[in-house]
């Protein structure tokens, strides 16, 4: 479920979730809807149709860049400096990609905000589109998520009828194209150069980067990608302006973000908070740790990112800045919440085996590496651990990280670390006792 965060620091009036959370219902997606709301009046300024004087290019790229926006899909990485580096003067064609292709475990935002809010993703690009000068887009959709991709089908069909896509939108000199193509349910496919080969029709698999997609991208053409919920946050900031975006959050962390509660919570769900937030308000806004456990750990940017101990966690904000300062990363924002009664060793099991069915197999260290990794800690988990399994652990880890085409390997190394670095006595305890710190083998 989608839930504001409360009347003090919530931006129900102001920002996506508010929007997503008046669709909740499922009835309130439509076109009609979302303009009652609001919704395109930031393609209208932009274009100047309602008599105002358009925006430049360059205006709208220095609103993105002055709100702060970082990527919402796991790397942070600016948008509006990502929007700067698309040529202009391109003399073929250039390509605007979303990267709906939500697959990290504990993630669920992106399938919400195009279920329940889709035009909201479609103004974004068009706006998106217009900075950037490029006349074709499409929106990669997670190939397990059915009903999501007929909802996003259904509101370009409704946008195209309205003018809102297509040639000379709003009677403008500005045409822009925009397609949905469903995905085939690859975790890969959602790192960006997957997508582009997977969109291309080929095999999902990671290109080498250098060329990044803004030089080389879909067809070899240059392309900007982005992350559904960043799309989504682009009409809020061109109606109200950048500055404004900033100040909901904090300096070098603008805006809000949507964080996907998840794990040992009360009321599991998309949560959208001013950045900056403390840990302990959002876990509080998830009704706290279910049934009045402890706390003991938190995955905070999905399972790709180290896992911190509830101490650690409990004195952090929600932002880049500080998970990162406290050795983790905001990632994705699936806040993987686990109480007491959770074992470390059986949880990085789990993870482990993700990552391993996962790898697309292209480079050694992780094909090899994360079937290792899960083969170690299967052996531990289940009570046949031998003595140096520890070392080896680390020693696999530790030779993955930084050394394979894509994050993908970082992403299964990067668990290992945290949980030996926080829980190495869990996995010691396993070790030598052949059972488990936290209870017996379920
Ligand atoms: C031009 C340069 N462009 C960087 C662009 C680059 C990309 C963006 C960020 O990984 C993370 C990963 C997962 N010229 C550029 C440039 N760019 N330098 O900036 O790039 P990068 O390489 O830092 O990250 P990435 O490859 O996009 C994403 C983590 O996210 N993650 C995964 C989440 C998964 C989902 C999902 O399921 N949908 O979101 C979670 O934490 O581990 O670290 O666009 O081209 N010089
Ligand atoms: Fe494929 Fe793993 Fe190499 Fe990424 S790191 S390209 S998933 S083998």
């Amino acid at each position: 479920r989608f839930q504001t965060a409360g009347t003090e620091t919530c931006f129900h009036d102001r920002h996506i979730g508010a929007q997503i959370y008046a669709g909740l219902d499922g009835k309130n997606w439509s076109l009609a809807d979302y303009q009652a709301r609001g919704g395109y009046q930031a393609l209208r300024k932009i274009l100047g149709v309602d008599g105002a004087e358009p925006m430049t290019q360059d205006q709208v790229i220095a609103e993105v860049k002055a709100s702060g926006l970082r990527g919402r899909g796991g790397a942070g990485f600016p948008t509006g400096l990502k929007w700067s580096f698309m040529p202009r003067a391109f003399p073929g064609q250039k390509y605007l990609v979303c990267n709906s292709d939500e697959g990290e475990p504990g993630t669920c935002k992106d399938r919400d905000i195009l279920q329940y809010n889709p035009h909201i993703v479609i103004e974004g690009m068009a706006i998106a589109a217009f900075a950037m000068g490029i006349s074709v887009g499409y929106n990669y959709i997670h190939g397990e998520i059915f009903g999501t991709y007929e909802r996003f089908e259904a509101a370009l069909e409704e946008a195209r009828a309205a003018g809102l896509l297509g040639n000379n939108i709003l009677g403008s000199n500005f045409s822009f194209q925009l397609h949905a193509f469903h995905g085939f349910g690859a975790y890969i496919c959602g790192e960006e150069t997957a997508l582009l080969e997977s969109l291309e029709g080929k095999k999902g698999q990671p290109r080498f980067k250098p060329p990044f997609p803004a030089s080389f991208g879909l067809y070899g053409k240059p392309t900007t990608i982005n992350n559904t919920e960043t799309f989504a946050a682009v009409p809020w900031i061109i109606r109200n302006g950048g500055q404004a975006y900033l100040e909901c959050g904090k300096p070098n962390n603008g805006g809000t973000k949507i964080f996907s509660m998840v794990g040992d919570v009360e009321r599991p769900g998309n949560y959208e908070v001013p950045m900056g937030t403390p840990f302990a308000k959002l876990l509080e806004l998830a009704g706290g740790v279910k049934g009045g456990k402890k706390l003991k750990a938190v995955i905070p940017g999905g399972s790709s990112a180290p896992v911190l101990p509830a101490h650690i966690m409990m004195e952090c904000t929600m932002d880049y800045d500080s998970i990162s300062k406290a050795g983790s990363m905001l990632g994705s924002g699936a806040v993987i919440v686990m109480d007491e009664t959770r074992c470390m060793v059986k949880s990085l099991e789990r993870l482990s085996y993700f990552y391993a069915h996962e790898s697309c197999g292209q480079c050694t260290p992780c094909r090899e590496g994360t079937g290792w990794l899960y083969r170690l800690v299967h052996r531990l988990e289940h009570g046949e651990g031998r003595a140096d399994d520890i070392a080896l652990l680390d020693n696999v880890a530790e030779n993955i990280m930084g050394r394979t085409i894509c994050a993908l390997g970082d992403a299964a190394a990067m668990p290992v670390r945290g949980m030996l670095k926080h829980f190495r006595d869990e996995f010691v305890h396993h070790l030598e006792h052949k059972t488990c710190v936290v209870g017996p083998y379920v």
